[in-house]
């Protein structure tokens, strides 16, 4: 099989394609790309994804890269069944999982984090950015006690079936959470999912080639 190519940045959200990459066990190489200093804008990357955003994914065979987290999750779970990353011939098992990425990508980073980390994405008047980091901030520990209290039952993985592509989403913002400063002890059930994700292979090698 050819190589896949994933375009990241260390961290970013492209880290949960990054882990799920890894879970299939398939062939891919790296490219970073810096989303701080918006190297992305350049032109080099805008000729791949006139988005300029992190992830993409070139698939072999395929001349556009595919973009949008779940997008791409959802095609490396089906493309490599055996990884076992989306629960197999059951619309609505699929469907809880398609619920969280849906919400986690397009409410808690879209919109929390977006707002908090790039306040001008929303309004371009300077005056108004604390207000609207603040308000992200909010959206996003709203979002925490959501995802806490839903872990808190027990369930060893987002989706009591077993490991899905929403693990390592869960991952992803639980780190975010820790960067920008949450307590984020006070989450004990996410805690211990987080732990459970770094605990796998897959996720210590993609973790393990990031911090390189
Ligand atoms: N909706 C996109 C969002 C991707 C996104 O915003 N990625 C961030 C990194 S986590 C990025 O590339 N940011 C660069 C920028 O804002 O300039 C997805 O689900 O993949």
């Amino acid at each position: 099989m050819q190589a896949y190519r994933l375009y990241y940045s260390p961290g970013a959200c492209s880290l949960a394609v990054h882990i799920a990459l890894e879970e299939t066990g398939a062939p891919f190489e790296l490219e970073q790309i810096s989303v701080r200093r918006q190297d992305n804008h350049g032109a080099h990357y805008l000729a791949i994804n006139p988005k300029a955003r992190v992830p993409a994914l070139a698939i072999p065979g395929e001349a556009r890269v595919l973009t949008e987290t779940p997008a791409i999750l959802t095609y490396l779970a089906r493309r490599h069944p055996q990884a076992g990353l989306l629960p197999p011939d059951d619309p609505l098992r699929e469907a809880r999982c398609q619920e969280w990425l849906a919400w986690l990508v397009g409410w808690v980073h879209g919109v929390g984090y977006g707002e908090f980390w790039r306040p001008g994405r929303f309004l371009g008047d300077a005056s108004v950015h604390g207000a609207i980091t603040a308000h992200g901030r909010t959206i996003i520990e709203a979002a925490n006690a959501i995802i806490e209290a839903a872990l808190g039952d027990g369930r060893a993985w987002a989706e009591p079936h077993g490991y899905s592509v929403v693990d390592p989403f869960l991952l992803v913002l639980y780190r975010w959470g820790h960067a920008i400063g949450l307590d984020m002890d006070r989450h004990a059930a996410w805690g211990a999912h987080a732990s459970r994700v770094l605990a796998r292979q897959a996720t210590r090698r993609a973790l393990e080639s990031e911090s390189r």
